[in-house]
């Protein structure tokens, strides 16, 4: 099925019936424009988008080549009720807004795209992007389970991200972008944020994780850690292990010491992260680099 889609989509391409990048780059102004929201959180819809397009893509099985964020699989109803997705309603929801305005976009590179806008508009580094996905059916969802558990330890983020392709280096560049956002209790039931300034990206959750004292943070929700000194942030258990595992940590004190090191491999995993699971053959040529004007 994917093979003649992607057959379809080359003679597309060759009709010149394609969407141009200024098109694209019309959709990419829209989400920009529409990242602040007075009231919402810290002001901002970047990190939910950037989890949106996370979780779209985060799915990816490389033994079977299932998931990732070619269907926009989270459209249908199994998906949506993963746990992992709880909250993430919100983010699709402000992107059905974006997709009444661009009807032609696909669901996968609408949200993939916000997550690209997110991180740029937040200060984060120019991630390349190129469109290619193609909206699937109910029976690609893929079973609940494949996103990490962030109770859990070192081994499990490497059974979860060695999955879809990802090395420790990457792991490590990946949860950098833990600087935007925070747990809401009523989604996955921890609480607060990881950083000071939650939507500027930056490399301050790896200074943070290093420099800072963190102690478990007694309270009746699940097992966090939280800052000694102010208590207002906070570590998953799965953040801790980029601390605690030798491997893990190496990245960890590169990232803290060096932001560009850390935008650089930011950019570069979170630009393959956002394609696992789509057939080349989809893409029409490079990625490109959008902005804002
Ligand atoms: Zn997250 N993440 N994540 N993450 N994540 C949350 C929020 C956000 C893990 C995790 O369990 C959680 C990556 C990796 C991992 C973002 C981006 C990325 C939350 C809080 C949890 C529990 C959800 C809530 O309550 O709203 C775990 C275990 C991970 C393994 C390493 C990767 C990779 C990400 C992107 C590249 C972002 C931006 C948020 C903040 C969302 C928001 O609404 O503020």
């Amino acid at each position: 099925k994917s093979s003649a889609r992607g057959v379809a989509a080359a003679a597309e391409g060759k009709l010149g019936l394609r969407h141009s990048q200024q098109d694209y780059q019309k959709v990419y102004d829209a989400i920009a424009e529409k990242l602040e929201q007075e009231g919402y959180d810290d002001g901002s819809l970047a990190p939910v988008l950037v989890r949106l397009a996370w979780h779209s893509s985060g799915t990816y099985n490389k033994e079977d080549n299932t998931g990732g964020s070619n269907y926009a699989t989270m459209r249908f109803k199994p998906e949506a009720e993963h746990g992992a997705n709880n909250g993430l309603n919100i983010a699709r929801d402000h992107m059905q807004k974006i997709k009444d305005a661009f009807p032609w976009i696909s669901y996968g590179d609408l949200w993939t795209l916000g997550g690209v806008v997110a991180v740029q508009e937040s200060g984060g580094p120019t991630v390349p992007w190129r469109p290619g996905r193609i909206d699937g059916f109910e029976h690609h969802v893929t079973p609940d389970g494949r996103l990490p558990d962030a109770a859990q330890a070192q081994d499990h983020l490497r059974f979860i991200f060695y999955r879809m392709g990802f090395n420790d280096q990457e792991i490590v560049a990946l949860s950098g972008a833990h600087a935007l956002g925070r747990c809401h209790t009523d989604r996955s039931g921890f609480e607060g944020p990881w950083t000071f300034s939650p939507v500027t990206f930056s490399n301050q959750y790896f200074t943070l994780l290093q420099d800072e004292p963190w102690q478990w943070r007694k309270w009746k929700g699940p097992a966090q850690y939280e800052d000694k000194k102010t208590k207002s942030l906070m570590m998953l258990p799965t953040d801790m292990a980029l601390v605690k595992d030798k491997s893990f940590k190496k990245f960890v004190d590169i990232y803290a010491k060096d932001e560009d090191a850390f935008f650089k491999d930011f950019s570069k995993a979170f630009a393959k992260l956002l394609e696992l699971g789509v057939p080349t053959s989809q893409f029409a040529g490079d990625a490109w680099k959008m902005g804002s004007e």
